[in-house]
């Protein structure tokens, strides 16, 4: 049988349609598939939950395939390798209390676990706007990010969501169209972003899953966005807080019901 191109066009298409108009309206909508978003959509979408995660960048992985310094070996604690564990990531001891994985193996197993739980993930698609209705998120505004890099004056679309996750890691980028655009207070001391402060791994590890919460009505942040919006300082390349606060933001909105 000889291959039909157009039969290849119309095979992605609508099988591509299929996918994205079945996520037009979920529960939770995950932005940034970082390794924060990417342990929150795995937890929920195992617990029930429809879950589209939308990426701005062709890959999926965010910070975690460059290690430190593109070095691709990250660093986990403890509690961190647990979740690894859960994956599957295979991880070797360093000194006691510190263990070691390839990043792209953590990356690329982290995603296949997640998409295996029935998450879908939109990759090359930017988050620019939310949409808001008596003062809670219910949706996001989103376009192509070809569109966005190359300034095209093209108009976004919709979609809507229960519950909005903004893992977009440092630039929390969720946040700061709420707080440029909206009437509304975070939940945070000064009712806006606070800002990452400087490296302090120690401390960030930990501020990382207490400052994993509901940012405002809608919304809440995990992984470094989570620190930058309370004024966390940043962790550099161990990624245990990053995994434990994906797990925690999907306890804390499934235990919300
Ligand atoms: O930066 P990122 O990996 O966030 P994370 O899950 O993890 C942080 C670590 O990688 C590292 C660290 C310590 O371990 O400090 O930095 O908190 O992933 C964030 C993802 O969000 C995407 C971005 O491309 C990245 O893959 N992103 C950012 N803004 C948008 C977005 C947006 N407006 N729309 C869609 N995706």
């Amino acid at each position: 049988m000889a291959l039909s191109e157009v039969t290849i066009t119309k095979a992605i298409l609508e099988r591509f349609f299929q996918k994205f108009l079945d996520c037009v309206e979920v529960d939770i909508a995950v932005v940034g598939a970082g390794p924060a978003g990417m342990v929150a959509s795995y937890f929920l979408a195992k617990a029930g939950r429809k879950v589209a995660i939308f990426e701005r960048k062709l890959s999926i992985g965010g910070g975690m395939w460059g290690g430190g310094m593109m070095f691709n070996e990250i660093v986990v604690q403890e509690a961190g390798k647990e979740i690894l564990d859960l994956f599957g990531v295979r991880t070797q001891e360093y000194q006691p209390g510190y263990f070691t994985a390839d990043a792209i193996e953590a990356a690329t197993t982290i995603c296949s676990s997640v998409m295996k739980a029935g998450v879908k993930i939109f990759n090359c698609i930017t988050v620019e706007d939310v949409v808001i209705r008596q003062g809670r998120v219910i949706g996001l505004v989103i376009t192509w990010s070809p569109v966005q890099m190359t300034g095209l004056h093209v108009d976004p679309l919709t979609i809507t969501a229960g519950t909005v996750i903004d893992s977009t890691g440092h630039d929390t980028e969720v946040l700061r169209v709420i707080e440029r655009k909206a009437d509304i207070k975070l939940f945070t001391e000064t009712g806006k972003i606070m800002g990452e402060r400087s490296l302090w791994s120690e401390k960030a590890e930990r501020l990382t899953i207490e400052n994993t919460r509901e940012i405002c009505p809608g919304v809440y942040v995990a992984g470094m966005a989570a620190n930058a919006a309370f004024g966390g300082p940043r962790m550099g390349p161990i990624f245990g807080g990053m995994l434990l606060s994906g797990r925690r933001v999907a306890e804390v909105i499934l235990t919300r019901g």
